[in-house]
């Protein structure tokens, strides 16, 4: 059965992706994002499919419940929200990161998410059906030097994620965190600021998670029976794994 998607971060990486296969396959797509152009672009790739896009800040509150109001009646029945919207800026360790950085990851990944969720969840429990997915992140549950404020929004989005399970019992809908680790889209040239030198040698040597991989992983446990919920999924690429603790060592 055709269900209706909406999707944040359609314009690259994971959102896109699903934008393409929900699409490809006969599902009606509300691709959003900030860049227009973008928008345009994944519409005409997807001229003879239902899309239907608009281009907001997920961090402008009002811009977000406007666009969510004011959608085309036969695309207000959302079924399955994808919350992809999301950066992260910069590497620093604590001391070091630029305080304007922070604010843009917690009002992007943390409010954002947080919005987008508040403006779709009533048609959801009118129709007692539904299907959020967050993308939270393995920088969630595994610190790193420099994941400082990005990994502690993914460790927010992860938390919420179960609270908002909990409070939906008996509604019928569900909830999944989806938790990956590296993989090559935009993201790193977005935390290195269009330094893409840099950002390419963060998947130097290596074989990533590519968009692909999270847009199948997502389509497939959108497909499993309404009475199966997959509350978190951590996925990353064969050659990554954990690093173990640090010492520091007197020299
Ligand atoms: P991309 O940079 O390729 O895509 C990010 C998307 O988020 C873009 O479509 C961008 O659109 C959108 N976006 C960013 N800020 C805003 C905003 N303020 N308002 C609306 N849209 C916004 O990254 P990924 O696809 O890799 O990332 C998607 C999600 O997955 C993010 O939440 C990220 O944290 C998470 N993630 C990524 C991993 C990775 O290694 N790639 C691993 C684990 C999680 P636009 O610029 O047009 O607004
Ligand atoms: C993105 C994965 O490891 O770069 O969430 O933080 S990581």
């Amino acid at each position: 059965m055709s269900k209706t998607v909406f999707i944040t971060g359609a314009t690259s990486g994971f959102g896109r992706e699903c934008a393409l296969l929900f699409a490809q396959n006969g599902h009606k797509v509300i691709a959003t994002g900030r860049r227009l152009d973008k928008l345009e672009s994944l519409k005409n790739e997807l001229k003879d499919c239902q899309v239907h896009t608009v281009a907001f800040d997920v961090s402008d509150k009002n811009a977000v419940f406007s666009a969510i109001a004011e959608l085309p009646s036969d695309y207000k029945n959302i079924d399955i929200l994808i919350n992809s919207a999301g950066l992260a800026l910069g590497l620093g360790h604590a001391n070091d990161a630029l305080i304007e950085d922070w604010d843009i990851m917690v009002d992007t990944n943390i409010k954002g998410l947080l919005y987008v969720t508040k403006a779709v969840l009533p048609v959801m429990v009118t129709r007692k059906s539904g299907y959020i997915f967050n993308l939270g992140s393995t920088a969630g549950n595994w610190p790193y030097e420099g994941g400082n404020v990005y990994g502690a929004t993914k460790a927010f989005v992860q938390q919420f994620s179960r609270n908002l399970r909990t409070d939906l019992v008996g509604t019928n809908i569900r909830v999944s965190n989806i938790e990956p680790g590296a993989a090559k889209t935009e993201f790193s040239d977005v935390r290195f600021k269009g330094d893409t030198e840099k950002a390419a040698k963060v998947y130097e040597g290596i074989e990533p998670l590519v968009a692909e991989d999270i847009a199948n992983l997502i389509y497939t446990l959108s497909m499993l029976p309404e009475h199966v919920n997959v509350n978190t999924l951590e996925v990353m690429p064969t050659c990554q794994t954990w690093g173990g603790l640090k010492v520091a060592k007197e020299s």
